[in-house]
């Protein structure tokens, strides 16, 4: 613009034109500078929302897969108590059709009374005279892979109901390392050995 400027101006005017447009192109730029900061600054803030709100929504998606709801019981029992008895057990398989891993972490009887719930696991070895040893082992969780199947079976993982359910059904609630819980129904019966 300023190389266009009418020769017949003076030199001075011409000068300070130039001066002029110089410190406009200054300003220009160091707003323009400005602007584009502020549009980084925006993109950036804009990317962090967009990361919260796909976190919000992964979060959704893994409340809505919760564990229980990804797993499914089957074949479930609990052994009918001996007379006099006050401990039997209880068994089941446990199909996780989930994606992520499902981890049990406890049993409660849902009908209140005083029916207690623990994980157990059968341990079998042989003691220093070749004989063997069965004891049981108090366990904290039973993980289910995805796509897996636990058995929870005599001789195994088993549920030790310290307590002599008589009913025909007992329900107990399984509850998830995420929160998650459902209830299971065992029936009753008189079949195998410990
Ligand atoms: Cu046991």
């Amino acid at each position: 613009m300023a190389s266009n400027a009418p020769l017949a101006r003076p030199e001075g005017r011409v000068g300070s034109s130039l001066a002029r447009t110089a410190g406009l192109r200054a300003r220009v730029r160091s707003q323009l500078r400005l602007a584009a900061f502020a549009l980084r600054r925006y993109a950036a803030k804009s990317d962090r929302l967009l990361a919260s709100m796909v976190g919000s929504l992964l979060l959704c998606g893994s409340a809505l897969a919760a564990q229980a709801d990804s797993v499914v019981f089957r074949d479930a029992w609990f052994r009918a108590p001996l007379p006099g008895a006050s401990v039997t057990a209880a068994y089941c398989d446990v199909e996780n059709r989930g994606h992520s891993a499902a981890t049990l972490v406890r049993f409660d009887a849902s009908a209140g009374g005083d029916l207690k719930v623990e994980m157990h696991e059968t341990v079998r070895s042989q003691d220093a005279d070749g004989l063997e040893m069965v004891r049981m082992r108090h366990l904290q969780e039973v993980e289910v892979s995805p796509g897996a199947t636990v058995t929870l079976a005599p001789g195994g993982r088993h549920l030790m109901l310290f307590g002599a359910p008589q009913a025909r059904n007992l329900t107990l609630q399984a509850s998830f390392a995420d929160g998650s819980a459902r209830e299971v129904v065992f029936e009753r019966r008189t079949e195998g050995s410990p």
